[in-house]
């Protein structure tokens, strides 16, 4: 039996992410959370962007994975801040402009330094964490029962984006198919991506994505225990970017 916290999308809100480990009874003494009963962490992805302190996670984050102490996944956003890393050619919008303003402000050898912990980070980490025998499942945006296993490109852009049509609402963002709502698989699937105003239960899924960096709260649920553990953001609120998912 595994005993993990598994958070929701932090985007850089470094005090909400030590607040609610410190919540869940981590000790931050030796800089990173550890728990005195060895319970894990495990992340959603979507470490940056919009919120203030999106370099602080990464640090923190890619310490933990180093040390076995945390699992991590990538989030759209992970992928896209690689990409920026590795040179490409990325728009620097949706959030990503606040991670590159913090990343801008520091000397070349920090530079190196946080470029070169996050490309690591991001190049270990799997497409999605099967965990506890199989039991347990997190992959950013979830995962279709059939995918898990699989590591192809249709899985990549699944776990990464959700199951998009390729069409938009009228203010920009993209249109997902709520996958939840037709998943009847055995496996407990715990997933983020699309903010909710409070943890959604569906068929042995969770979205734990409850909006942190738009003033909602960060979450974390504890596997086995399947409790709710959550903390108040200090971000302002926007109302607008919280979704309803299909029942
Ligand atoms: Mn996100």
């Amino acid at each position: 039996m595994m005993n993990i916290d598994v958070i929701g999308d932090i985007h850089g809100c470094f005090d909400e992410f030590k607040g609610l480990t410190e919540e869940l009874g981590y000790c931050w003494d030796s800089g990173i959370p550890l728990h005195p009963d060895g319970r894990l962490l495990a992340f959603v992805g979507d470490l940056t962007d919009r919120g203030p302190q999106s370099l602080k996670v990464i640090e923190v984050v890619s310490k933990l994975v180093k040390r076995k102490k945390a699992f991590y996944s990538p989030g759209n956003h992970c992928n896209k801040l690689y990409r920026y890393f590795l040179g490409r050619d990325v728009s620097i919008t949706h959030g990503l402009e606040t991670t590159v303003a913090e990343y801008k402000a520091l000397n070349q050898r920090e530079q190196e330094h946080i470029s070169s912990t996050f490309i690591q980070l991001y190049e270990h980490a799997p497409l999605y964490q099967v965990l506890d025998k199989g039991k347990l499942v997190v992959a950013h945006a979830g995962i279709r029962e059939e995918y898990i296993g699989r590591n192809d490109k249709r899985v990549k852009s699944f776990v990464l984006y959700g199951d998009i049509t390729g069409k938009f609402h009228s203010d920009g963002y993209p249109v997902r198919r709520n996958w939840a709502k037709d998943y009847h698989g055995k496996a407990i699937i715990v997933y983020g991506h699309t903010p909710v105003k409070d943890v959604v239960i569906q068929n042995h899924t969770y979205n734990i994505d409850t909006g942190c960096v738009f003033g909602g709260k960060l979450t974390a649920l504890r596997y086995p225990e399947m409790e709710i553990v959550d903390v108040p953001s200090s971000m302002e609120p926007v109302p607008e970017k919280f979704r309803e998912l299909d029942k």
